[in-house]
């Protein structure tokens, strides 16, 4: 009797009827069926941490939930994840900032969590964990005696051996992933570093795409995550006649558009961006006062002093850029530091003429594969991608760039801008084709299909199979229940 559960550190517990899905819960749509749990983090800051997972049923899918402390959050989350793992894997050690008791608090939450799963699991469950924040969450879940499958994803990228090495404990962090039964990447090139890892740190025996380590064995490969293609592309058709599109189309007074939108985060590659366009308009003055850049930035993890910088940062870049080239009519860099509507973004991409996504390393970067899917077929604007995104390895079709040098952001800027129609379509076909292929459903039916140890051809219906035979549902109430003898 195979339950799926799966486990991230934010739990998008549904508020209400209809409420929009965030990032992951899009993603796992097709596999979130009734009798699925979803266990982690509330979100929330309490005085003690959790006794028992608090649970919520919504569409027959159980949320269930456990507070933190604020000493857990500020080390496991802010300290460790965010303030070492991320910059970390995201090649930029000279950010990271390890300190001893953070990596002991990130470990305690993962050891916390994990027992609390660990006492409602039954033995055929199927868990699911993702991303780095609960790296150690298997080898928890195994000395609380659990025997199920587990994979893990990893939705960042994975480094090589020589920047892994310069994280204090990276050796025990690979040994932790050594527990899991999968470790999904986005890309082979990140798989690939894992099992490098794994083989040079700490002498596993690297077969194929297993990796074997102290007598256990882990898949470990590349399973790229995507979007839900055809109600995005649906939403920016409908928005294209939304009041905000019709006013941002007005206020353009016929120049072109170009679109960034990302999370305020060193690793998009904001500050080269913007610099990049600077250069466009210095090297190619044709395009004064015939472009508009809209710089859609969502603040985040403002906790974490890195990203307080580089707010200031862009504000002094974004002034410099408007100060030098701006026009009493014409103001050539909109920066907006909030997060947009869904609906909103479909239907400004769609009426964009460049997309710009230029992170200096990314696991996939959805916001590529969004601006394909919001298209106007017959009349596409360009995507010009960063080559360290994940998504690069698919949409070979953009303009690729190295995201370090802004001139050449500048340059396929200006090819972007002087682009053919002729040349668009077949671009944008392409890599259209590539977006409604490798989509969120089917990313999510490949993980599980290689968890349950089936080929990966019976994805789809080893999860109908499993979802079928739920039996009963998780029981709604606060106490902890007592885990089934196997
Ligand atoms: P993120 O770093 O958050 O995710 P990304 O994939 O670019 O990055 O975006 C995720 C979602 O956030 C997209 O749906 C996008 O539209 C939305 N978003 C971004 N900026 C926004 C804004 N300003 N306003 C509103 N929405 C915004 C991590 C990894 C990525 C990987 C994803 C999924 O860092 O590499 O692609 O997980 O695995």
């Amino acid at each position: 009797m195979a339950r799926l559960v799966i486990v991230s550190n934010r739990v998008p517990v549904p508020k209400t009827r209809g409420a929009q899905a965030g990032g992951l819960a899009v993603a796992l749509k097709e596999v979130l069926r009734p009798g699925a749990m979803w266990f982690g983090w509330s979100g929330r800051i309490s005085p003690e941490t959790s006794e028992a997972p608090y649970l919520v049923e919504s569409r027959g899918v159980t949320y269930a939930t456990l507070d933190l402390t604020k000493r857990d959050y500020e080390n496991f989350y802010v300290g460790f994840a965010n303030g070492a793992l991320w910059p970390l894997f995201h090649f930029q050690p000279a950010l990271m900032k390890f300190r001893r008791e953070e990596y002991a608090g990130y470990l305690d939450v993962n050891r916390m969590l994990a027992q609390q799963l660990a006492k409602i699991l039954l033995p055929d469950d199927v868990i699911w964990v993702h991303d780095y924040h609960l790296i150690p969450f298997a080898r928890f879940l195994r000395e609380a005696g659990v025997r199920n499958r587990i994979g893990f994803f990893l939705h960042i990228p994975f480094v090589p051996p020589a920047m892994m090495e310069t994280l204090p404990r990276a050796r025990d962090l690979l040994a932790d992933l050594g527990h899991y039964d999968v470790a999904g990447f986005q890309t082979e090139g990140h798989a690939r570093d894992f099992r490098d890892c794994m083989a040079r740190l700490l002498g596993a025996t690297v077969a194929g795409d297993t990796v074997t380590h102290q007598g256990r064995t882990t898949q470990a490969v590349a399973n790229p995550i995507g979007i839900d293609a055809v109600p995005f592309e649906r939403e920016a058709i409908r928005a294209v006649q939304s009041a905000e599109t019709v006013r941002l189309a007005a206020s353009l007074q016929g120049r072109a558009l170009a679109i960034g939108v990302d999370r305020l985060d060193y690793s998009k590659g904001l500050p080269n961006r913007f610099e990049g366009y600077a250069r466009l308009l210095k090297r190619f003055p044709e395009h004064l006062e015939k472009v508009s850049f809209l710089q859609i930035a969502a603040r985040s993890r403002e906790d974490v002093t890195a990203y307080r910088d580089l707010g200031r940062e862009l504000d002094r870049l974004a002034g410099d850029v408007n100060g030098r080239f701006s026009e009493f009519d014409w103001t050539p860099l909109r920066y907006l530091t909030r997060a947009a509507p869904r609906r909103q973004l479909a239907g400004f991409f769609r009426i964009a003429r460049v997309g710009v996504v230029t992170p200096l390393h990314d696991g996939m970067n959805l916001v590529a594969k969004e601006f394909v899917a919001a298209q106007n077929p017959i009349d596409p604007g360009v995507l010009i991608l960063s080559r360290f995104a994940g998504a690069a390895d698919e949409m070979t079709e953009a303009l690729l760039v190295n995201p370090f040098d802004p001139d050449e952001i500048a340059e396929a800027m200006h090819e972007a801008l002087a682009m053919k129609l002729d040349e668009r379509k077949r671009r944008h076909a392409a890599l259209r084709a590539n977006v409604f292929t490798t989509t969120a459903s089917a990313y999510a039916s490949r993980f599980l299909a290689l968890l349950s140890g089936k080929p990966v051809a019976n994805g789809p219906s080893f999860i109908d199979d499993m979802l079928r035979r739920v039996a009963g549902k998780w029981p709604l109430d606060r106490t902890p229940l007592r885990r089934r003898a196997s």
